[in-house]
């Protein structure tokens, strides 16, 4: 499976992140929970430099409580600052908010002594679809910007006050995903992260089918209860089965079947699923510290 992309779409997305990044003293780096290692880009990572960087493991609502430890875990073994919520949550942004005013302290003690009062600035920084807009709602308390359950529709720019120690770039910055490594990108794709024009749509389904075998294949009966019944060599074909969707003659329509299956993951009726739960546990993660 092959993710298309565009070379001058990253371009334009690089050189407006490092636009942003100049303006704020940190970085919330905001990482959907069902794919956090694969919402990093390290090419865009550079631009951050040596700005302080609060990771927050957003939609922690959708992968399970052991799960999510795991990847706190990893954050804390790599000495980042992290830390979890749901965005959608009423106090979704308590937790955030109070780990950005540690993280700040250094800067409020700096700005204070200059005698020059300066709030310290930051901005929310993510891949599509990662919550970016629903966090910084949820920060302001203002149901504000825009959010959609499709990437890029954010674009407006303005500073908010958030408290007297935070100030927000109410636009968030927009990272692009890192498509080099299309492990990574097609668990973008199926979280929903990338534009579904971009890749075969059939693929995907297969491919997150296996991924999600390998993780549990309780998750797969626990849904399509009946799928050992058919045997096609085809899983679209048999979840087209277990679900009665067939075109006139009978035969399975494996257009619809994707798309049911590619649907109940990205709703949760699959379940609490982490697709990068291998890649916390490999001892090797930490090898780049
Ligand atoms: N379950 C869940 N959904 C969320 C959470 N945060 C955002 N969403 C949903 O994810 C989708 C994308 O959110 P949005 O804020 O527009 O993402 P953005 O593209 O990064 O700005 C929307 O449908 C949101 O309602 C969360 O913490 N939990
Ligand atoms: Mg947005």
């Amino acid at each position: 499976m092959f993710i298309h992309w565009f070379p001058g779409h990253m371009t334009k997305a690089y050189r407006l992140l490092e636009e942003n990044l100049r303006l704020v003293d940190s970085v919330i780096y905001v990482l959907d929970a069902r794919a956090p290692i694969s919402c990093i880009n390290e090419e865009f990572d550079k631009l951050i430099k040596n700005k302080p960087v609060l990771y927050v493991i957003n939609k922690s609502d959708l992968i399970s409580k052991f799960d999510l430890t795991q990847c706190l875990n990893l954050f804390k073994k790599l000495n980042k600052t992290c830390v979890s919520t749901n965005s959608l949550s009423q106090d979704g942004a308590k937790i955030v908010k109070e780990a950005l005013n540690s993280l700040h302290l250094n800067l409020i003690e700096k700005y204070t002594k200059k005698d020059a009062i300066r709030t310290p600035r930051s901005v929310v920084i993510g891949v599509p679809n990662c919550g970016k807009s629903s966090l910084i709602n949820n920060l302001i308390k203002r149901k504000k910007l825009e959010t959609a359950n499709r990437p890029g529709v954010t674009r407006s720019i303005q500073w908010i006050k958030i408290d007297k120690n935070i100030e927000l770039m109410d636009s968030p910055g927009l990272l692009f995903p890192d498509f080099k490594n299309q492990d990574k990108a097609f668990k973008l794709a199926a979280i929903g992260s990338i534009k579904d024009e971009r890749f075969d749509f059939l693929e995907l389904a297969e491919k997150l089918f296996t991924k999600i075998l390998e993780i549990d294949p309780n998750i797969i009966t626990s849904r399509y209860a009946d799928i050992h019944k058919f045997n096609s060599s085809s899983t679209l074909e048999n979840i087209a089965f277990s679900r009665g969707l067939l075109l006139s003659g009978g035969k399975p329509d494996i257009e619809r079947a994707a798309k049911t299956f590619v649907t109940d993951f990205r709703k949760g009726f699959l379940g609490k699923v982490c697709l990068d739960l291998s890649l916390m546990q490999e001892d090797d993660v930490d090898k780049g510290e």
